[in-house]
């Protein structure tokens, strides 16, 4: 498989995932310590209080990822952690904290990609209404301010939210992940829609104010379609179902990603919700609609789709596939598809901003031999690189994930890293994908700097000429 030349290979993980410490060093609560807190919630009563640890071993973390030869690191910074309320006080040893880590990783050369929000939403202000209250998205806009003046001097890729899908449809609407509330669809529509302006707000202070000319975009979950033949009326039809809106639901591909770069809320959803729609005031369309330099999507697995004899279409169930430990089929070709209906839709480059699995890993006289996530990551890979040669420019891959971790509602049961994760004594150990992975890297770089070397060569000749 051939990636371009400047194509950029990294690895994600999200604070309340990994960093412990949840609310020490002046740090404040989120809505997830507060999930943690009620029976039933979480699996094995799990929670994030200490998760990897990593507030405190952030140094070998950043030591394995140089082993591993990433080139790029994306994490998110927790909102209470710099500001314990939320808006107002601020915590400067929070602040200090991702001042360091951003250091540490510059100093090896891995380029930090921040993700300003991956749902752990300072608890003050849910009191305060949350995302229902209209303020959030000036909360929001301060918040971003207060980690573009310390750090934008010397970051530059900026992800303003990570799947609002999730935290609007799961936390709001399914109560399944934090804050843990079912609520109907008009206040799950509100709070979706301050979240899009707390993005388009975000994106105006980052644009005005960061030092470095800044590289900004959102992360998407993405549910892929996948045509289940060649056939153009195939792929038409997975075209369309990969941006229907079927179901009273914010969980789907267009609902957030349409309104952010196209501008306005699919025609589809506005007539399913109808009088659920939450009031739109004049200029929120055009504060949400801001300028992105890529389209960040969080691909895991598809759907197969078929055209059916009315030029529609219809979801076709595989019996056969394998699937991860979180019950997810294993569909490669979602790392083809994606990318190009997304690029063709959205006219923007792509960065699969997650991508990776969750396996049955196990600790065998000190290796972790993850077949399973070697072949996952080579296939997927593979499939990417199809999209890429036939023409979607994609400028990045970040896999899902540095460490094993807290897995929201799954607890600790699901292991995602690359590198695996001793809970009991913080030890990590490299998994056999990590050095599949640290290849793949170095292959990368070093065919790349070949080609380079040819191509300066071909200029040679031709200039001698
Ligand atoms: C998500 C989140 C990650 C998850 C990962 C595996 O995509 O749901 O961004 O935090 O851990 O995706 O579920």
């Amino acid at each position: 498989m051939k990636f371009p030349e400047d194509f950029i290979w990294g690895a994600a993980t999200s604070s309340y995932q990994i960093e412990g410490a949840a609310y020490r060093d002046g740090g404040g609560r989120s809505v997830w310590d507060m999930l943690g807190r009620q029976a039933g919630r979480i699996a094995n009563g799990d929670t994030g209080e200490i998760a990897c640890d990593h507030y405190h071993h952030y140094k070998k973390d950043i030591d394995l990822m140089a082993e591993v030869g990433l080139q790029a690191y994306r994490f998110s910074i927790s909102w209470p952690r710099v500001l314990p309320d939320g808006a107002g006080k601020v915590n400067q040893q929070g602040l200090d904290f991702y001042s360091r880590l951003v250091d540490t990783l510059l100093e090896k050369n891995i380029t930090p990609w921040i993700t300003l929000f991956h749902w752990d939403f300072p608890y003050e202000l849910y009191c305060r209404g949350g995302w229902l209250n209209r303020d959030s998205a000036d909360w929001f806009a301060d918040y971003t301010q207060l980690v573009v003046d310390r750090l934008s001097d010397r970051v530059s890729h900026w992800i303003t939210l990570n799947e609002p899908q999730c935290f609007i449809g799961l936390g709001h609407q399914d109560g399944i992940h934090a804050p843990g509330m079912k609520m109907g669809v008009s206040e799950v529509l509100l709070a979706g829609h301050n979240a899009l302006r707390a993005h388009g707000k975000s994106v105006e202070v980052i644009r005005a104010q960061a030092k470095a000319a800044p590289f900004v975009g959102a992360s998407q979950a993405s549910i892929i379609s996948i045509p289940v033949s060649d056939q153009p009326h195939d792929i038409e039809a997975a075209r369309q179902h990969m941006f229907s809106i079927r179901k009273k639901h914010v969980f789907n591909n267009a609902w957030f990603s349409d309104p952010m770069i196209l501008g306005r809320y699919p025609d589809e959803g506005v007539e399913l919700f109808a009088a659920d729609m939450p009031e739109i005031f004049a200029g929120d369309l055009e504060c949400i609609n801001q300028k992105l330099d890529y389209f960040g999507t969080n691909i895991y697995s598809g759907i197969h789709v078929r055209a059916t004899a009315d030029n529609g279409f219809a979801v076709v169930v595989k019996k056969d596939l394998a699937e991860t430990a979180m019950g997810w089929p294993v569909t490669p070709e979602a790392l083809y598809w994606g990318p190009g209906f997304f690029h063709q839709r959205y006219q923007m480059p792509v960065v699969i901003t997650e991508s990776g699995m969750a396996n049955d890993d196990r600790v065998n006289n000190g290796m972790v031999h993850d077949r399973e996530r070697i072949e996952f990551l080579d296939k997927y890979l593979g499939e990417y690189a199809r999209a890429i040669e036939d023409g979607v420019p994609a400028l990045g891959y970040f896999l899902w994930s540095l460490l094993d971790n807290f897995e929201w509602a799954e607890g600790y049961s699901k292991r995602f890293g690359i590198v695996y994760v001793d809970y009991e004594t913080q030890q990590r150990v490299l998994k056999d994908s990590a050095g599949w992975y640290k290849n793949l890297i170095a292959r990368h770089i070093s065919e790349s700097s070949q080609d380079a070397e040819t191509a300066t060569d071909k200029n040679h000749t031709v200039e001698c000429v």
